[in-house]
């Protein structure tokens, strides 16, 4: 019997989450799997991580498993779904078995789409095992989302007593995820959460909270060190609401010595003292995420919050002065909340200078949260597809939820949607290296070069930028066809144009013409500050400086789904290496458009 398994990463144009992308369910699972002498592999980090559609598909049709395991969070269940639909198109009778946060009966998108076999709800160890010991002739057991002889899916109770933990292999200590760690090591010591917020279906998957055992958390930590490994981000939904909490602090001085590893973890801010954050500080913590999300009371209440400010105030003061940076998190969108108590909350921590990092999140109405159950009567609508983001509440609009935006970035002097630099312009700017062995880059200089994307067997990268001279641009009549079969055979691709710093705007038409026949999940976002069309950029580089053409489509409101109009301005958006855009820019511009387009400095990602 042979297994595949995968995790999709968070797109963007620069790959700067792929880094980031560390399968961990899918090794919890491998590593069970392989104690049952079952042939299980992960797909490799470069490929699943930076590879386009076609490349990850032809890379599990060539294995030809009987079973492929993906893992199905909000910012990959769209892509998870195309791909098992190819799956089974081409290896009928492989078993896709889905898992992850987004695999309950509730989520609508997901049985809307379902070209999979079976749904894993919720943990996966304790159901893998058995569907592996049963496979091909799974039975229902519970906690399993399968499609009944009426055609519909139904879903298994689970097993109301949750496994032990610790109880599977340990993925680091076993070395299996080794090539998809990039110095930093995601870790797990306890599940399970004591709260219960409305927005969140973390406690639905994992109700009662329980530890890993500490000696394998600490051998972790200490491979971890040997391994020279840079930092450990702690998954646990509340790391101060745990218990033995003094004795794990005190393991990880002991298996941290010098401070060696830099730790991160999630917890509320009221919860900190003085000599805990003492402790913490010489445990190795330096960073902190609390999430604050409101300081408007009724609509903490709705999403079952509290919020004490003297003892948050006292928490962050504590953290900092221990040299812990604190990260706050602020929600747009809670029921109750309008657009002046969203602007109040960011108004009353940057006043209060309680924050190292102040983020804000729009809220998605998640499957199986309570919030998502309780949508109509609490007056709420979100988007049909992921990321299901909130479009309306009683007490916000779409348009409101996108100004709350603009005042953050205005507040924080921050671009909301900093800029993703393509790979392939990474001389001008510090780009993250893109392993090798795909092509991000192909470059049609005559009309004679164009040809497929995919030719001479190279695969291509997700995220792929094509530069075109001014007489191949001027032959859409070529380069069209070739472009569109290339985002029909992968729809996930994240496609950037370079034209000659000297084309004029309606030689970009046909460009924008492919933009709009494609939808992507990053084009959705309407909560960014100037330009929800994300997944298709047109860009040219002349002297020092990088600028992405406007989208006309910027020029018109952005309709969404329920009928609402958000307006976004049509910018064109410069790179520069100085302050200033230079004059010989902007006259360049100004010749080009009858009204011309503003035009904004384009920051790109601190971190
Ligand atoms: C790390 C993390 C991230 C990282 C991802 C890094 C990475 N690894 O790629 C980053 C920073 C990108 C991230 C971002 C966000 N995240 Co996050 N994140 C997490 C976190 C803390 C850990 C995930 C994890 O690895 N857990 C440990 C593993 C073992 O648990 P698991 O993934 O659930 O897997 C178990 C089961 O689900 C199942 N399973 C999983 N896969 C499979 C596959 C098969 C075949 C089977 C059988 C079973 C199975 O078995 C596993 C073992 O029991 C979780 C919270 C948590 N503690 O889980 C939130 C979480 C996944 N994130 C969440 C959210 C909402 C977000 C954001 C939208 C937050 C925001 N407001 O911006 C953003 C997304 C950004 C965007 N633009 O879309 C939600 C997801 C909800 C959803 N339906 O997907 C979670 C659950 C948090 C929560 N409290 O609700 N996140
Ligand atoms: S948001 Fe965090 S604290 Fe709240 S229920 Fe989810 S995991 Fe627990």
């Amino acid at each position: 019997m042979k297994v595949v398994l995968l995790q999709l990463p968070l797109q963007s144009h620069d790959f700067f989450f792929s880094h980031e992308n560390i399968p961990l369910a899918a090794a919890y699972l491998q590593g069970i799997a392989r104690q049952r002498g079952i042939d299980a592999e992960l797909l490799p980090k470069p490929l699943v991580s930076y590879g386009n559609d076609e490349a990850i598909l032809h890379s599990i049709v060539d294995a030809q498993p009987d079973l492929v395991g993906l893992s199905c969070y909000l910012w990959n269940v769209e892509r998870s779904l195309f791909l098992a639909g190819q799956i089974k198109r081409y290896l009928p009778s492989c078993i896709v078995v889905l898992g992850g946060p987004e695999i309950t009966s509730q989520n609508r998108f997901l049985l809307d789409h379902g070209h999979f076999d079976i749904g894993v709800v919720g943990e996966g160890e304790e159901i893998w095992d058995q569907l592996l010991e049963y496979f091909p002739n799974v039975p229902d057991l519970p906690g399993l989302l399968r499609r009944g002889e009426d055609g519909n899916w139904h879903e298994n109770d689970r097993s109301s007593s949750p496994p032990k933990l610790g109880r599977w292999p340990s993925p680091f200590l076993s070395g299996l995820l080794d090539s998809h760690i990039n110095g930093v090591l995601w870790l797990e010591t306890v599940r399970g959460c004591p709260y219960r917020c409305a927005y969140c279906s973390y406690p639905k998957h994992s109700p009662r909270l329980r530890e890993f055992p500490f000696d394998r958390v600490f051998r972790e930590v200490e491979q971890a060190c040997k391994k020279g490994l840079k930092e450990i981000v702690f998954l646990d939904p509340c790391f101060l609401r745990r218990p033995k909490l003094e004795a794990l602090l005190d393991g990880l001085i002991t298996h941290n010595p010098d401070r060696r590893l830099r730790f991160h973890a999630e917890a509320r801010a009221e919860a900190i003292h003085h000599q805990l954050a003492e402790k913490m500080a010489r445990a190795g913590f330096a960073q902190l995420e609390v999430g604050l999300q409101s300081v408007n009371r009724e609509a903490l209440r709705n999403v079952h919050r509290s919020f004490h400010p003297q003892r948050f105030l006292s928490g962050i003061r504590c953290l900092r002065e221990e040299g812990i940076e604190a990260m706050v998190d602020v929600m747009a969108g809670l029921p109750a909340d309008t657009l002046s108590d969203i602007c109040r909350t960011l108004d009353w921590v940057m006043a209060h200078e309680a924050y190292d990092y102040l983020m804000l999140y729009p809220l998605s109405l998640i499957a199986g949260t309570e919030l998502q159950q309780r949508t109509s009567e609490l007056g709420l609508s979100a988007m049909p597809d992921p990321p299901y983001l909130l479009t309306r509440s009683p007490t916000l609009t779409a348009s409101e939820m996108n100004q709350a935006f603009h005042y953050y970035e205005a507040s924080m002097e921050e671009e909301i949607t900093p800029l993703e630099i393509p790979p392939s312009f990474k001389v001008l700017w510090s780009s993250p290296a893109l392993s090798k062995g795909l092509r991000y880059r192909v470059d049609w200089n005559h009309p004679q070069e164009i040809e497929s994307l995919c030719r001479s067997g190279i695969p291509t990268a997700y995220s792929i930028t094509v530069g075109m001279t001014r007489e191949v641009l001027r032959e859409s009549r070529i380069w069209g066809p070739v472009l569109k079969e290339h985002l029909e055979r992968n729809p996930f691709t994240l496609l950037s144009v370079e034209v000659p710093p000297d084309a004029l705007p309606e030689e970009l038409d046909p460009l924008w013409r492919l933009a709009r026949s494609r939808s992507h999940p990053l084009d959705r976002d309407y909560t960014v500050t100037h330009s929800p069309y994300r997944s298709l950029m047109v860009l040219s580089y002349s002297r020092g400086l990088l600028w992405k053409w406007p989208d006309p489509r910027e020029s018109q409101p952005l309709t969404l789904h329920d009928g609402q109009k958000v307006s976004f301005r049509a910018v064109c958006k410069v790179v520069t290496q100085g302050q200033e855009i230079p004059e010989w820019f902007r006259e360049h511009i100004r010749q080009r458009y009858s009204s011309p387009p503003e035009i904004e400095r384009w920051q790109p990602a601190e971190d």
